[in-house]
């Protein structure tokens, strides 16, 4: 099958999973904005999960549960990474297609079986997993715990070894696609950022998605046979389990030893497509294009001796709290580079504000409101007392909830002529953006006051509590703006199917970008390029180089063409070319001597 093919499914089934998240997100809200309403039409929607018009406590921490579960990897981890992975790798590095076309078609079908058996857990009587998208044991160890312990919770653990398999068929594809299969010139510094970023996340995903399996494994084991890996002296309805001598905190490290690497594996993409999309639209070179690629790399290798910050409050020798508030504030630094090279790229570009660009520029800006909250919470001592209220629920909707789903749709609105071969209207785009944009600013930002104010995450109506009686006004406004958020996706859902059959048909290169997919024809081919593949002489972000005639200057442009834009570094070995560089820019001076252009 072919990796565009594949490509578009990963796209479609990614949008149905977040519209289902979103949906299961504005019931809970309702939930939080009127904890003393009885809706009918919630009963005639939900049958027994709700009750006398209100939505049941365990179907409440249900909703929740699967709403992150859909959104981290369902959404932002195959939905992104899948899309953009099969559609960009081989048409931006000079590839026919994947290294194995048959194991990444495997890979869409294992990834299409996840999403059926997660959402098959609302049909089952009761109800999907609950527990937190975390998971952690003892709820998700003992199946007579809550009812969201059960057969759901057997389904979301089936579903998720399922996931696994598809990320694991994946990521080699792509991580051995890139490392063989690039074209006649394309070394590995030539590479756009975009390719870097999936690439690295690739490999994230192969060494981390390996120790959730190992957990879950042992998870049906603690379930299914009776062993004791999460479980110790516990007490179920007074009935003394027989448990003995395992640990709920042995979880949480294998988990985390994954789910930290995963809040990377989610934003990595949607940093590479910004990255991409805001050089193409400054017209400008990316700012700092070897540190980018550096501080993906250090974000790689870091991750994964972060994550117990996640852990600070399990009781963990302080000394251990201290390393691992050291790597996490470290951590900070790749991301602040990125950011300040974004901020360099922008700055006195030309630039063009499509949707895309918006989306992207939309990007960082909840990379930075996010991020900022991260350093709070990376110091334990400030996060033992942040832990688990909405102070974190903002923060982790910011970083990576809103800034990954705004690269994503970046991206969905920059290559959708490569992959319908048509257009998207620009005005809905606009309205989509702005409703976004600053829907998700009035639900996120409110929340961390009311973490501060020690309000609880994962609450069902904390209005019991009379100190938390004063955030009802605010819980309904985040409701109304969620609704509006949502509703604002009306108009891209509806932008992007009606312009897949009858948008305005896109020019072969629309938005006058350098990278290779915008060197094959329109029309899909099998092998992607008719005749031979073309050849790489330059790297991906010549754009207004001085002295070249237009704007932009494609990577199979070779050098000797258009002088000007070559800098001495691209002759390094090559003392011919540096030959040539020095007459071209003689005669260069000489031109410029005699008629002084107006600038
Ligand atoms: C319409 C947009 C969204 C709204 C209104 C929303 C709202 C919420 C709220 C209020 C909670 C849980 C509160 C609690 O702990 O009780 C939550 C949980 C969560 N959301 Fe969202 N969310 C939205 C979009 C997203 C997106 C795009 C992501 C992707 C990362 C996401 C990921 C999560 C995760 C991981 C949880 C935690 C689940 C858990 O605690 O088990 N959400 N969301
Ligand atoms: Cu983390």
């Amino acid at each position: 099958m072919d990796h565009k093919m594949i490509a578009k499914q990963f796209l479609i089934t990614g949008i149905t999973m977040a519209v289902i998240a979103m949906i299961l997100s504005i019931l809970f809200r309702i939930q939080l904005a009127y904890p003393d309403k009885t809706f009918p039409l919630l009963t005639t929607l939900l049958g027994h999960f709700a009750p006398n018009g209100r939505i049941s406590t365990e179907f409440y921490l249900s909703l929740v549960t699967i709403h992150g579960t859909i959104m981290v990897f369902f959404v932002l981890t195959a939905g992104l990474s899948g899309t953009f992975a099969n559609l960009l790798i081989p048409l931006q590095i000079g590839a026919r297609d994947m290294a194995s076309p048959f194991m990444n078609m495997l890979s869409y079908w294992f990834f299409f079986m996840a999403s059926v058996v997660m959402l098959s857990s609302f049909f089952v009587q009761s109800g999907p997993a609950s527990g937190g998208w975390t998971i952690y044991p003892p709820l998700s160890a003992l199946p007579k715990a809550m009812p969201g312990s059960g057969m759901g919770m057997t389904l979301w653990l089936i579903s998720m070894v399922m996931f696994v398999a598809s990320s694991l068929m994946g990521g080699i594809n792509y991580v051995s696609t890139v490392l063989n299969m690039r074209t006649k010139g394309m070394d590995l510094w030539k590479m756009p950022l975009t390719i870097w970023a999936l690439f690295l996340t690739a490999i994230l995903g192969i060494l981390a998605f390996p120790v959730l399996v190992a957990g879950v494994v042992l998870l049906i084991f603690d379930r299914s046979f009776g062993t004791s890996f999460y479980l110790s002296d516990i007490v179920l309805n007074g009935v003394q389990q027989p448990y003995e001598g395992g640990s709920p905190i042995l979880f949480q490290h294998l988990f985390w030893f994954l789910g930290h690497p995963e809040v990377y594996i989610v934003i990595m993409p949607a940093m590479g497509i910004s990255s991409e999309v805001m050089s193409v639209n400054s017209r400008k070179p990316i700012f700092g294009y070897h540190a980018m690629v550096y501080s993906l790399i250090g974000i790689t290798v870091l991750s994964f001796i972060v994550w117990g910050h996640h852990m600070f409050v399990t009781g963990m020798n302080p000394f251990l709290g201290g390393v691992f508030m050291i790597t996490t504030l470290i951590i900070a630094v790749p991301s602040a580079v990125k950011t300040f090279n974004w901020l360099a790229t922008l700055w006195r570009g030309n630039i063009r504000f499509t949707p895309a660009m918006l989306f992207a520029i939309g990007m960082v800006s909840f990379f930075i409101s996010g991020g900022l909250t991260g350093i709070f919470l990376g110091n334990a001592a400030l996060d033992i007392n942040l832990h688990d209220t909405y102070f974190v629920v903002a923060h982790f909707h910011l970083v990576m909830g809103s800034a990954a789903i705004f690269g994503m749709l970046a991206g969905v609105y920059h290559w959708f002529p490569k992959m319908f071969g048509k257009l998207m209207d620009e005005k809905l785009g606009y309205l989509h953006f702005w409703l976004t944009f600053i829907g998700a600013y009035l639900v996120f930002f409110p929340m961390h006051f009311m973490g501060l104010d020690g309000v609880p995450r994962r609450y069902y109506a904390f209005t019991e509590f009379a100190s938390m009686q004063k955030w009802l006004t605010i819980n309904t406004f985040i409701t109304w703006a969620a609704i509006m958020a949502a509703l604002a996706q009306v108009a891209f859902i509806y932008n992007f199917i009606v312009s897949i059959f009858a948008g305005k048909k896109t020019t072969q290169n629309p938005w006058q970008s350098n990278t290779l997919e915008w060197t094959a024809p329109v029309e899909h081919l099998h092998g992607n390029w008719p005749g031979e593949i073309p050849t790489v002489y330059r790297w991906p972000y010549d754009y207004s180089k001085p002295g070249a005639e237009e704007d932009y200057i494609p990577q199979t442009v070779p050098f000797s063409q258009t002088m000007s834009s070559n800098l001495p570094h691209d002759f390094e070995d090559n003392p011919a070319g540096m030959d040539e560089l020095k007459k071209f820019n003689d005669k260069l001076k000489a031109n410029d001597s005699e008629s002084p252009k107006e600038s």
